[in-house]
């Protein structure tokens, strides 16, 4: 008999294309070694170019996945990626309450390229009845102003933010920025605050970094690893999924993970 892998759980919406959303953080925790299950919130229509269409799954089909997976999987951690509106946002919000798990909350609520993908009132919802229980929530930089209310320019800002966004509930807080030429993540718990730097990389294929990241960071705890190794092996898994990205699709390539080995 084998040893089980530990399970990570994601929470989110998914991308037919497979570069983002479920399929993005399924095939990074099986990457990583980590047994993945998958609670579906929405679905998308979207491939490389964009987004066609975006259905919500009903709220009390979320609800009736969520306890058929936790009543019968060991979850070691939990993932939330899209989750659409302040509805289902409340409804994960209940589960995660419920249970102990530790949680990583990507809020995905602004597209990397400045795109508002929920509401003011999801927004709203997600500070107040979401981020209290994050273990660590992962917002780029456009995210993390909008949470914040602080603009980021610099460093100085970055760090500003990331007390500001702990301050809010999180124990943890990791903002993914660009400033300059370098890639900047600002890591805040409560040890201090650090920022993470590397070279910017200059590709565009880059569909799903965002899930990536907040996913090898979860298959990283899952696997016991304290968090600041898991977010600086998550950094440098990032950048290799970046490097070794297909040409695949008319847009924006995914990253790459096939030939990636822990
Ligand atoms: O990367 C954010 C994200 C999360 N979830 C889904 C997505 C995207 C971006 O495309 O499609 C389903």
């Amino acid at each position: 008999m084998h040893d089980a892998a530990p399970v990570a759980l994601t929470i989110a919406g998914s991308d037919p294309s497979g570069g983002a959303g479920l399929q993005a953080d399924l095939k990074t925790f099986h990457t990583l070694g980590v047994y993945g299950s998958s609670v579906v919130t929405l679905l998308t229509a979207q491939n490389t170019q964009g987004v066609q269409g975006i259905q919500m799954v009903p709220v009390d089909f979320v609800r009736a996945q969520w306890t058929s997976v936790s009543s019968d999987l060991p979850l070691a951690v939990i993932k939330t990626g899209a989750l659409g509106d302040s509805e289902m946002i409340r409804v994960v919000a209940d589960c995660l309450d419920a249970s102990a798990c530790p949680t990583v909350i990507d809020p995905v609520m602004i597209s990397k390229h400045g795109h508002a993908i929920i509401d003011d009132n999801a927004v709203d919802t997600l500070i107040s009845c979401l981020l209290p229980l994050a273990d660590l929530v992962t917002p780029n930089a456009f995210e993390a102003e909008r949470l914040a209310g602080q603009s980021i320019r610099n460093e100085d800002d970055l760090a500003i933010s990331a007390v500001r966004l702990l301050e809010m509930g999180p124990r943890a807080v990791l903002i993914k920025a660009h400033l300059d030429e370098e890639s900047v993540d600002c890591l805040a718990d409560d040890t201090g605050v650090q920022l993470l730097r590397s070279p910017r990389l200059k590709s565009n294929r880059t569909h799903g970094s965002g899930c990536v990241l907040s996913a090898a960071i979860t298959a990283g705890l899952a696997k016991g690893d304290r968090l600041n190794d898991a977010v600086k092996f998550a950094r440098s898994f990032v950048q290799n999924a970046i490097h070794t990205a297909p040409e695949l699709g008319k847009g924006i390539s995914p990253v790459g993970l096939v030939n990636q080995s822990p």
